[in-house]
């Protein structure tokens, strides 16, 4: 990806940017660690595999879904929720790698919010075309803990809206190594993902991978 090798020999460092009010792009921030978290993902994957989840209306999802932590979301025709169970696989979920624990916890803090312990992590994969339509995260029991996310792979467009599903959102190209983080007035802001570009990522192949940290418990 020619604009990822520019960006990325334009700065070395990570740069920070706000995205809205409690909302922190931290550019580049993940970029030294991307290799391993990415091997990470592939060894949660081995134990809980990437699967198309159906929504409550009876769509599949385009974006596959894994989870790692104490809890992991999913959804079925019955609903949304967080399960200590991996139904596709009877069993709890791969443990939350501590490097990543601690990758969450210090990015969360570089953006202003102390002391964030995550105790899941849904890993989300896609593929050219898959694309996450306009939602809010709100399954969690305390929303005054933010959400971190960290970007692996291709680059994608980000779509951050309003607390209400009618504001028309503005658009963040999202490169791997970046991490975001969601909290106060964003923390209940509608976003989503735009349908993913063709590409080949040297880190992921032909894909995408996000993370989001969370305190759903
Ligand atoms: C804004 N994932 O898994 S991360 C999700 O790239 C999800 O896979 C997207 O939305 C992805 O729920 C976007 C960016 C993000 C995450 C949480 C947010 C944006 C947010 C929470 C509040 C506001
Ligand atoms: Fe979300």
């Amino acid at each position: 990806m020619a604009d990822e090798l520019l960006r990325t020999a334009h700065s070395a460092k990570s740069s920070t940017e706000s995205l809205g009010d409690g909302a922190v792009l931290l550019r580049g921030y993940a970029v030294n660690q991307a290799a391993v978290c990415a091997q990470l993902v592939e060894a949660i994957a081995t134990r809980a595999p990437f699967r198309f989840m159906t929504t409550p209306g009876g769509f599949r999802m385009s974006v596959a879904m894994t989870n790692c932590g104490e809890v992991g979301w999913v959804t079925d025709r019955t609903g949304y929720r967080y399960d200590t169970i991996d139904p596709a696989t009877g069993k709890t979920w791969p443990p939350m790698p501590n490097a990543l624990t601690l990758l969450a916890t210090n990015a969360a803090a570089a953006a202003g919010y102390r002391r964030f312990k995550p105790d899941s992590c849904l890993i989300n994969r896609y593929e050219p075309r898959a694309r996450l339509s306009l939602h809010q995260d709100k399954d969690e029991r305390d929303f005054s803990a933010p959400i971190v996310s960290l970007a692996l792979g291709l680059p994608a467009v980000f779509l951050f809206g309003g607390l209400s599903r009618s504001q028309r959102p503005r658009r963040f190209r999202i490169y791997s190594g970046d991490i975001a983080v969601w909290g106060g007035a964003s923390r209940l802001a509608y976003h989503g993902v735009a349908p993913l570009a063709e590409g080949e990522h040297a880190l992921t192949g032909r894909c995408r991978i996000n993370l989001t940290f969370r305190r759903a418990l």
